[in-house]
């Protein structure tokens, strides 16, 4: 055994169980059973972690209290009055770059943009915090959503959505997800992605938690990175795409009538600003799921702290649904270097059991995610959880159930990245179950966009993970791969469009910050805070 002695009984109970759990079939939870987990185990559900904005478009709703801090707070550039630069030596009216778009982030939906506005003729520029790809983009494993079966359509497609986000999700959006989904998949392939295929060269698909038909789209269990791949390359080898790595937004740049015209980046290697005009900005910067709401571990990537929520929220964008934020049910519990990495819901679609550590199941595996992690949280408040040697909580996901119900090898090739990610701390998936618990996964609201991803500011576009509405209260699996790639493409092309009718010169300025300073000191909020983020404060506390 890999686990150390302590889990050791909870381990035999789950190994053995596992002859009955072969034969079980664990009912589907009633909506009242659902509702009941949800607003008793949620984390939505804790009121006194939120906050109600207090300045803003959102002002009076609420919102994680993390992110509630950064919306509140001032902007990085030091305060001046008048129309002088706010930095030594930076001109907003000799701007260091121009262009058609601006694309702010550069991940999935950020490089999707930037393809189809290039297509359009329009000059891009990309400015992106890290490299090229370090999104969460890149982190998504189990799938991509499209209705391309004979036994499926986009309004199935729509109905499962719907259904997934409480019907709270935004209708355009659904159908524009949903039906742009084939084509979009199709685009992918043909760009090279390789997704995984029958012997007669069909898709393979699978389900995914609140799906009623097979339609996730797989390559293996590294699915983001393929598309990520794809799509970087492609970016990389358009000559006419211009790239600034390292070099995040800090603020937007509006003109005389409030309507975006570019942005000031700072290039995290120099510690220098510099300004883009553009005729349109698209911002692409992803979740924050590294704000750890709830001191919650993520699955996010370094750079996701909420920075594109931020800089429109000034610009004065207006937000929807910041009130609910997606934990993943399975994240990595232990072994404790590893903790909060994401452990693919594939898993489950291929047919691992979650199991507690009495070696009951407590839930149907593929209930949405919102439930799955709800019941993960109850059975640990219940005490029916294991707990490691470094005190976290988490329940068994019984993965050598597949080897055993569909054949030895099976996990070594549906989760080749799974294998290895536990291989190497001495967990062999295919013979021992993972230990895992919640983790902070996706920010289910963001900026409310159009179906063009229009937002209520002029020239600013937003698509990806940090828009809001497409996915209501809870997202299914496979539907951000295809959120980031529709709402991208279509991002692009509207933003190319956009730049095309915008014409006569672009006066930059800073008049939005000022209003937003103004309303600041009204309000008596003074802080110390300064946003956007960029990079998160992992210090040790040492009390
Ligand atoms: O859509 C996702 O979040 C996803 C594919 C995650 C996963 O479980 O693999």
């Amino acid at each position: 055994m890999s686990y150390p002695p302590a889990m050791d009984e909870s381990l035999r109970r789950c190994i053995a169980s596992r002859e009955r759990r072969m034969t079980e079939t664990f009912p589907r939870a009633t909506p009242e059973a659902k509702e009941a987990l949800l607003k008793g185990f949620h984390p939505d559900y804790l009121a006194d972690t939120f906050a109600a904005l207090r300045i803003g478009p959102n002002a009076g709703d609420r919102t994680p209290s993390e992110l509630a801090q950064l919306l509140e707070a001032d902007s990085t550039l030091p305060e001046v009055s008048g129309p002088q630069s706010p930095v030594p030596g930076l001109s907003l009216d000799k701007p260091d770059y121009d262009c058609d778009v601006l694309i702010i982030g550069g991940g999935g939906a950020g490089c999707s943009a930037a393809i189809m506005a290039d297509d359009a003729g329009a000059k891009v520029l990309i400015a992106t915090k890290l490299r090229l790809g370090d999104a969460n983009t890149m982190m998504a494993q189990g799938g991509i959503q499209a209705a391309d079966k004979e036994n499926d359509s986009p309004a199935t497609h729509y109905i499962d959505v719907m259904g997934g986000g409480h019907f709270a999700n935004t209708p355009d959006l659904v159908e524009a997800l949903v039906a742009d989904a084939p084509e979009a998949l199709a685009w992918l392939e043909d760009l090279g992605a390789m997704f995984d295929k029958n012997p007669d060269g069909s898709m393979k698909t699978i389900h995914g938690g609140g799906t009623s038909r097979r339609r996730m789209h797989t390559a293996r269990d590294y699915t983001g990175a393929e598309i990520m791949r794809t799509l970087r390359d492609e970016v990389r080898s358009r000559n006419d795409i211009a790239l600034l790595e390292f070099s995040p937004a800090v603020e937007l740049l509006t003109d005389a009538k409030g309507a975006v015209a570019g942005a000031v980046l700072l290039n995290l290697n120099l510690n220098r600003y510099s300004v883009v005009r553009a005729k349109t900005v698209i911002i692409a910067t992803g979740g924050s799921g590294r704000l750890h709401y709830q001191e919650f571990p993520t699955s996010n990537h370094y750079g996701a702290t909420g920075d594109g929520l931020v800089l429109a929220y000034r610009a004065g964008a207006h937000l929807a649904f910041m009130d609910t934020m997606q934990y993943h049910p399975t994240g990595a519990a232990y072994p404790q270097q590893i903790l909060g990495q994401l452990v693919t819901e594939k898993v489950r679609s291929i047919g691992a059991q979650l199991v507690n550590a009495e070696g009951e199941q407590f839930i149907f595996p593929l209930e949405t995610r919102d439930v799955v992690a709800s019941s993960i949280i109850c059975e640990c408040q219940s005490g029916k959880c294991v707990t490691t040697p470094t005190a976290v909580q988490g329940v068994w996901l019984d993965t050598p159930m597949i080897e055993i119900r569909r054949g030895a090898g099976t996990v070594k090739h549906e989760l080749p990245a799974m294998v290895r990610q536990f291989g190497r701390h001495g967990i062999d998936i295919t013979k021992e179950p993972m230990l895992v618990y919640p983790t902070l996964h996706y920010q289910n609201g963001g900026v409310e966009i159009t179906a063009d991803c229009a937002t209520n500011v002029q020239d600013l576009l937003v698509a990806g993970e940090a828009s809001g509405g497409v996915h209501g209260r809870n997202r299914l699996m496979g539907n951000s791969l295809l959120d980031v790639v529709v709402f991208g493409r279509r991002a692009g092309t509207a933003a190319a469009r956009l730049a095309k009718e915008r014409t006569g010169d672009l006066q930059l300025g800073l008049a939005h910050l000022e209003h937003w300073r103004k309303e600041m000191k009204a309000k008596g909020l003074g802080s110390d805070v300064r946003s956007p983020l960029l990079l998160p404060d992992y210090t040790r506390k040492t009390e």
